[in-house]
């Protein structure tokens, strides 16, 4: 008789410190009153599985443990029919065990789950659709929903995809979460620990596949060593049912196999990859795959030698049918060395360029892995018109779980309701419907392969993506591409009471900060469709929406002094609308049909130019802006209301991150609302724009050891100017008296935060300290904001609830540390409620 008593493979379900590690699989115990009276668990699980590795074996451990974990209650764990007769949770595939259900009903990873009480049955189409319905399950139980089931769910597309940007060096591009767990010194740690959690909870979404590594990839990665390491990662995600697959770089022949070439049509290169892939597959024989990013940003491609992308992806193609493998494809292929001035050029227009003539010469293994948007993950973006471009070709969706253009996990923006505004958009290819949802599964152009590949960039971190917040963006990327029909919210319904428990109370405050948290992001930084207005030159964070224009890269605004917007028409702009289908090239082409959010997007008009709302672009840009930041300064408010509700380390470091967020949304608001006043002149009908009347600027303060200094973007500094240290071994001094009507206040000091040195600070109000801090936002935020003054590393500070008398002193000291000259900007004296 085998039978295993509560072995783990897995972290402890609930650790003693909520360090975020389990996740939305922490299994928290449920108190008495969750628990239904009456609950009749099975007397055992049966997980009809012997075999350590697979993922029907894994559905029993989790069963076991996570009902010890939430309900106190160590039911045995068998594997063989013969082992117990009395009433079970069964977990099989259909294929091992018959009668229960017709099983023509389930798809490719489908499962069945029957919940009576005394008896469940999970039944997997695949072992690892079997371990879905467990974690189904186990999800139940956790959120206290004990009810009947009887139910089959099955998934809308085949490829469900994560993509890590990992280099082989540890560091992360675009991740803001630490090191790699995949990586680390140029290759495969002994240790995956991480890797087996991580693959853990991709399986409880859904997910059967993650490429590992970045898609600008290192050819080193194929070295006989490294085939071996990857072989461990497969292993080590193997009893999830997480498949991994790898990016390539296309000159690898060439780099790493010494040939003269890469050309894919010829003989030495098309024998060199069919060699490694079957190396790769003898050590991996369940790979899932490829996936290429070619002539795209400085990689290599079939187009520098004149072959066409086609000929390329179809070169992997034929490498990996043999094994049941399929490439993933980028259509993220474009110039960005494009003339800015030339009013034609756009590069939102590439992929379609690029791919169009292409359709029908992809092999049937090769899947086009688009971004949802033609330009790249912005705030607000039409869908891309290449989902119904290419009718005979496999698409995937491309959508981005770490937050590159939306704040960095450092501003919480719950993304899952933007997804959905592209997988429900309706691309009217023929004139019939033809929602992104429906095209990548494969539905609406009948296509045998498709789905959804989501960046996310988990790193070392504990919390896996820097934030606990941010989860809610994986848990529902998971959740979306098993489901598109779902709806954000209840998704992240459901990751509340599994992250923080079923509290009405937290439920509804986290709902409310969060479905607030994208239309907030949208209005500070970047509305009307004009893209989020950071600085794309560097570090795609902060404001900077002079960066966009004006050089080779193509995100432009086209801003000059009387107008903002590119005109993407085809009777007077780029032509990018005539891309799309008719009905939606038709009300694109016109103003006056074009909804306001993606106004700029599709138009170039004057900053007077009335809007449907009546207002005038300018005044709309000013407002937005304003409810955008004003709207960012209630999460931390909102969230101080579950002081006791949630754990102290989660609150406290979310409260942290939402009271930063506030004071950087006043950045962001201040510095477009600055650089379009300046530009355009007109200034704020409401008189807000350029007036701070509870500021005092640092400039003004009467300054000892400090220097004024510039910042740029200008106006990244409240009234354009900043100070700084006089060197980098000094300390000084900034001093001013406070003329305001004696009362409470809080008070914002506005500083910069750099990489490279930890300044420190104290503010004394008559001599008496009010607060002492450190410029290590770097260490608190997981995240290296810049090297410069710039509107990166723009922050602030809030003392809250200062008793002043008119006529106190304050005083703010700083101390220099490496390259931090501990810069200040300016402080804000703010009557109770007011937001300066
Ligand atoms: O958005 C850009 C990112 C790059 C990324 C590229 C891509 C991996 O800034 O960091 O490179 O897209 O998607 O290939």
């Amino acid at each position: 008789m085998r039978v295993s008593w509560g072995l783990l493979a897995f972290p402890a379900a609930v650790s003693a410190i909520e360090n975020g590690i389990n996740g939305w699989l922490r299994y928290a115990p449920l108190s008495n009153d969750q628990r239904p009276p009456n609950l009749r668990l099975p007397g055992a699980i049966m997980a009809l599985s012997t075999n350590k590795t697979s993922p029907v074996y894994t559905a029993g451990q989790e069963l076991q443990a996570g009902i010890k974990s939430i309900l106190n209650q160590t039911l045995p764990l068998y594997h063989e029919l013969d082992e117990w007769l009395g009433s079970t949770i069964l977990v099989a595939t259909t294929g091992q065990f018959h009668g229960v259900e017709p099983a023509a009903t389930l798809a490719d990873d489908g499962y069945l789950l029957r919940v009576r009480p005394g008896n469940v049955v999970i039944m997997g189409q695949t072992e690892r659709g079997a371990l879905y319905g467990a974690f189904d399950y186990l999800s139940r139980i956790a959120q206290g929903r004990f009810s009947d089931a009887d139910l089959i769910a099955n998934p809308d597309a085949p490829i469900r995809w994560v993509n890590q940007w990992d280099n082989m060096d540890g560091s992360i591009e675009r991740g803001y979460a630490g090191a790699s767990i995949f990586f680390r010194n140029n290759t495969i740690p002994e240790d995956l620990n991480r890797v087996s959690q991580y693959a853990r909870l991709l399986a409880s979404i859904g997910i059967n596949g993650i490429v590992v590594n970045n898609v600008n990839a290192n050819a080193n990665l194929l070295t006989d060593a490294n085939i071996d390491g990857l072989g461990r990662i497969a292993d080590a995600m193997r009893p999830y049912g997480v498949q991994i697959g790898i990016s390539l770089n296309f000159a690898s022949p060439q780099t790493l196999g010494g040939l003269s070439t890469f050309d894919p049509l010829d003989q030495s290169v098309i024998s060199w990859w069919v060699d490694k892939t079957n190396r790769i597959y003898r050590r991996i024989p369940d790979m899932a795959g490829y996936l290429v990013k070619a002539n795209s940003e400085g990689q290599a491609g079939p187009l520098t030698y004149n072959r066409t992308l086609a000929d390329g992806a179809n070169l992997f193609a034929k490498a990996v049918q043999p094994h049941g493998g399929i490439v993933m494809f980028r259509a993220f292929v474009y110039d960005n060395h494009i003339d800015p001035a030339d009013l034609k050029a756009d590069r939102a227009k590439h992929a379609v360029e690029f791919f169009k003539g292409l359709d029908g010469q992809f092999l049937d293994n090769v899947v086009v892995q688009i971004k949802y948007g033609p330009i790249d993950f912005q705030v607000r973006e039409p869908a891309s018109p290449l989902f119904a471009n290419i009718p005979q070709t496999n698409t995937a969706i491309e959508l981005q779980i770490t937050q590159e253009y939306l704040g960095q996990q450092s501003h919480l923006v719950y993304i899952a309701p933007l997804w959905k505004t592209i997988l429900d958009f309706d691309l009217r290819a023929d004139d019939q419907p033809s929602l992104v949802r429906d095209v990548v599964a494969g539905r609406r152009f009948s296509n045998k392969r498709g789905g959804y590949a989501g960046v996310v960039n988990v790193g070392t971190n504990t919390t896996w993506l820097g934030s606990h917040l941010a989860m809610s963006n994986l848990y529902a990327y998971g959740r979306l591409a098993w489901d598109p029909n779902q709806d954000p919210q209840a998704l992240l319904e459901d990751w509340t009471r599994l992250t923080f428990g079923s509290d009405p109370l937290v439920l509804g405050v986290v709902t409310e900060i969060y479905m607030a948290s994208w239309p907030a992001y949208e209005n500070y930084t970047g509305n009307l469709g004009i893209q989020t207005l950071t600085d794309i030159l560097y570090t795609h964070y902060g404001p900077n929406p002079a960066s966009q224009d004006n050089n080779g890269w193509g995100q432009w605004t086209r801003v000059d002094h009387d107008g903002i917007g590119m005109d993407r028409t085809v009777s007077t702009g780029t032509g990018f609308s005539g891309q799309c289908h008719a009905e939606v090239a038709e009300k694109f082409e016109s103003i006056e049909t074009t909804p306001d959010d993606l106004l700029l997007w599709f138009h170039h008009v004057n900053y007077t130019h009335v809007l449907k709302s009546g207002k005038p672009v300018i005044q709309h840009f000013y407002d937005a802006h304003y409810a955008g930041a004003e709207t960012a300064q209630t999460f931390p408010i909102t969230w101080e209301s579950l002081r006791n509700k949630i754990d102290t380390e989660r609150f406290n470091d979310v409260l942290f991150r939402l009271r930063y967020q506030a004071g950087h949304s006043i950045v962001w608001r201040d510095s477009i609302c600055q650089f379009y006043y300046n530009l355009s002149g007109i200034p704020d009908g409401t008189g807000r724009v350029g007036r701070h009347e509870y500021r005092i600027e640092a400039e003004t303060m009467a300054l000892k050891n400090y220097k004024l200094t510039e910042v740029n973007p200008v106006e990244t500094a409240s009234n354009l100017t900043a100070v700084v240290l006089v060197s980098n071994h000094t300390s000084g001094e900034a001093t001013t008296k406070l003329n305001f009507d004696s009362g409470k206040y809080d008070v914002a000091i506005n500083y910069f935060d750099l990489i490279g040195g930890k300044a420190h600070y104290k503010a004394f109000l008559n001599g008496k300290l009010l607060l002492e801090w450190a410029g290590d936002l770097e260490d608190k935020l997981g995240h290296t904001f810049s090297t410069k003054l710039d509107g990166h590393s723009a922050t602030r500070v809030t003392i809250r609830d200062v008793q002043i008398q008119k006529g106190d002193v304050l005083k703010i000291t700083g101390v220099a540390e490496g390259n931090e000259l501990a810069p200040l900007d300016c402080i804000a004296v703010l009557p109770q409620g007011v937001i300066d």
